[in-house]
């Protein structure tokens, strides 16, 4: 049931990172005019299928977080109004795990998330290479439950557990030419076997400005629904910036780099003319394939209408105080 449901609005969906992906591909291969070289998609499955002939495909094991701060009233919802947990983390986007959105749950397996630690360089006073459990261990967990708006027009409501960014940056002492945070995602091709592939370029890179990085909205988070994350959905430690569309939400985290300037970013670097790197949700900016206008929230038979900054403009709209937001999308 569950499982026809959700590919049916794969199929209403309007044409998606994925599709154009896939487009690009097919026009690089036919280029390459018949030649077995051509990268991409058709080789991304079929090295999948070699691989998943060895390796056993149990799902990644989660475990349930305990001593976990609720959500505070403004992140609280009615729970109904929380997406399944069995849709959250069986339709996803990690292009690393495959591009289809049933791949990443099917693939998480051969992602290895223990022993897992995360660099913290740049413009700090301590930088340093620190184990997961090291660089969580000062902060309670809390409890947000947010919405997630993909670029590709829908959205879910996902009950994250995790740390707001800003505490565990403060950590490491950040420096004044601290402007700009960098993340990266783990790059090794045996355990994210999409990386063999050249769908983008890797590994997955995504940043922050400094004051974004710091609002109390942007979460690391570890958990969601009461649990820690599923490979598929990250683990052990991922992004979830609310307000903007969801591949600024990076996975996997291995490198958090403090600058000075800009950071390249995967999706802008793909396509700057489709993906921003403010990537703000923002319904008045079409995406030049499609509108942004509404979207449809997984579940749900009809569309609603998007909300400027995902509906959480009252604590992030003042962060873009003076900018054109159409030229900076
Ligand atoms: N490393 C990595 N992070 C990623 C992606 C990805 O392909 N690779 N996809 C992004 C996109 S497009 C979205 S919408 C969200 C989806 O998060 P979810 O699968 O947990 O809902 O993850 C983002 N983070
Ligand atoms: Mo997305």
């Amino acid at each position: 049931m569950l499982i026809k449901k959700t590919q049916s609005i794969r199929e209403n969906e309007v044409t998606s990172q994925e599709d154009y992906l896939r487009r690009r591909d097919f026009l690089k291969s036919s280029a390459i005019a018949g030649s077995m070289a051509a990268v991409g998609l058709p080789l991304l499955s079929s090295c999948m299928a070699e691989q998943e002939a060895t390796a056993e495909s149990s799902p990644s094991p989660v475990s349930p977080l305990s001593n976990v701060i609720p959500a505070p009233p403004q992140y609280s919802i009615a729970k109904s109004k929380i997406t399944p947990e069995w849709e959250a983390t069986h339709y996803n986007n990690f292009y690393e795990l495959g591009t289809s959105k049933e791949d990443p749950a099917r693939n998480a397996h051969f992602l290895k998330t223990k022993p897992w630690s995360v660099a913290i360089e740049g413009e700090v006073e301590k930088p340093g290479q620190v184990p997961l459990e090291t660089l969580l261990r000062p902060h309670p967990l809390e409890e947000r439950i947010y919405r997630l708006r993909c670029v590709e027009a829908w959205s879910m409501v996902i009950p994250w557990i995790g740390i707001p960014l800003g505490q565990v940056l403060k950590q490491f002492n950040p420096t004044s030419k601290a402007r700009y945070v960098a993340f990266e995602t783990l790059y090794d091709p045996k355990q994210l076997p999409g990386q063999k592939t050249r769908a983008l370029s890797w590994p997955y890179r995504e940043g922050l400005r400094i004051d974004e990085a710091m609002n109390p909205l942007t979460l690391l988070a570890v958990g969601m629904y009461g649990n820690t994350l599923p490979g598929q959905n990250g683990a052990p430690i991922r992004l979830v910036v609310p307000w903007k569309y969801g591949f600024k939400s990076i996975k996997s985290i291995v490198k958090i780099r403090l600058q000075e300037d800009q950071p390249m970013t995967s999706w802008n670097d793909e396509n700057s003319r489709e993906y921003g790197f403010y990537a703000n949700v923002n319904p008045e900016v079409s995406h030049p394939r499609w509108s942004q206008a509404r979207e449809r929230r997984i579940g749900d038979w009809t569309k609603r209408p998007t909300l400027p900054f995902n509906g959480y403009a009252d604590e992030v709209a003042g962060l873009y105080a003076g900018m054109d937001l159409r030229r900076s999308f």
